[in-house]
């Protein structure tokens, strides 16, 4: 007999020990093909292993992240995706989430670090991704999120960064890269997260357009696309959830349905999560899977709710370890409840003017 084209329906069962052995495994397997192709973006992709993990309530190597870490720092302040590599803010954010992770911010100078990111700032208020000049607003949720991690807002001028993030809302409330780019989930995250941070988000954000845009992005399937007519993938369960958790309206979309679509991107053999199902998993979906089950609530509702660690959906870490950071409390988001008449009343004036 022929082998199906499809594999049956995967398991409704959350997969926590697979996800964990999947996580520790790349740990341990340096010369794997994921290993290898993800060399240059690594600290990137140690920071999605850890708080993956951390989500699980599933240990990590401490010190070995830690000295990856020290590995990867460059004499101008920042820090490279892997050692003797130069210096990019997106390398230079995941480095100090994951000393963040480890509780060991006393190896960051933060004076230098502070340093780094302030010289990439423009007079225009947008931040480089490095000393190439690259602009983007990714750059701007990085620079902001890290200051705010180190203590060093005042490093930069906070009110400029959100006036050029503002430069980059579009017509249909969401945000794109720079001005007049195109609105896109993954770069809402960081326009939204960017303005929390800064205390512009209401300055700058018309929350039920926004809301509106963000919902709409559900697709049949109960995924999440990243703007109209692309395919939905994981990775969209949280630059959307966590936007919606901000604006506290994750309850406009169908929970349920995005949950079920999560669970089915699980590899039930060797654990992780993928884009879409039956894929291959990776650990950029693992956590994004893992992130966006946490902000549904899906958790909280196991019999083994307590060693799982909620994340907080600006700073892209563990609450309890923002809390030792000091970093501000995000509203929980209440997913059982309705949208009040005003709020869906909004939504529709919004869609009636697309
Ligand atoms: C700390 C969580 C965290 C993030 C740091 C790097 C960063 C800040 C944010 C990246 C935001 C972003 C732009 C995400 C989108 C990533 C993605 C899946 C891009 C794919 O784009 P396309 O055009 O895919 O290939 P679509 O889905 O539009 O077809």
């Amino acid at each position: 007999a022929r082998a199906p084209i499809f594999r049956p329906l995967r398991t409704m069962e959350f997969l926590h020990d697979a996800h964990a052995q999947y996580l520790h495994k790349l740990e341990e397997s340096r010369d794997s093909f994921e290993q290898v192709v993800s060399e240059h973006l690594r600290c990137s992709a140690v920071y999605w292993a850890y708080s993956a993990s951390s989500i699980l309530g599933a240990d990590f190597d401490v010190e070995r992240a830690v000295e990856f870490v020290k590995s990867c720092r460059n004499d101008d302040g920042g820090y490279g995706g892997n050692a003797a590599q130069d210096s990019h803010m997106l390398y230079t954010l995941s480095a100090v989430q994951i000393l963040s992770l480890c509780d060991a911010l006393e190896h960051v100078d933060k004076d230098a670090t502070a340093a780094y990111i302030a010289g990439l700032q423009l007079a225009d208020g947008s931040f480089q991704g490095d000393k190439w000049g690259e602009v983007d607003t990714r750059f701007s949720y990085c620079a902001l999120c890290a200051l705010a991690i180190l203590g060093k807002m005042d490093a930069v001028d906070v009110s400029a960064a959100a006036d050029f993030v503002g430069e980059c809302r579009n017509f249909d409330g969401g945000f794109g890269a720079v001005p007049g780019a195109e609105s896109h989930a993954g770069q809402i995250f960081c326009c939204v997260g960017a303005l929390k941070i800064a205390g512009k988000l209401e300055e700058h954000c018309d929350a039920e357009l926004l809301g509106w845009w963000l919902s709409e992005r559900q697709c049949d399937s109960g995924g999440l696309n990243g703007r109209p007519e692309k395919q939905a993938d994981v990775c969209y369960s949280w630059w959307i959830l966590s936007s919606l958790s901000i604006l506290d309206k994750v309850d406009w979309i169908n929970t349920e349905k995005l949950q079920r679509f999560i669970l089915q991107c699980q590899d039930d053999e060797g654990g992780g999560i993928s884009d879409r199902p039956n894929n291959v998993p990776d650990v950029f979906h693992t956590f994004f899977g893992l992130a966006g089950l946490d902000l549904l609530g899906y958790f909280r509702t196991r019999e083994d709710g307590d060693r799982y660690h909620s994340i907080n959906p600006v700073y892209a870490l563990p609450k309890d370890v923002c809390a030792r950071l000091g970093l501000q409390e995000q509203p929980a988001g209440d997913v059982d409840k309705e949208p009040t008449p005003e709020a869906s009343q909004a939504a529709e004036a919004a869609a009636a003017t697309d």
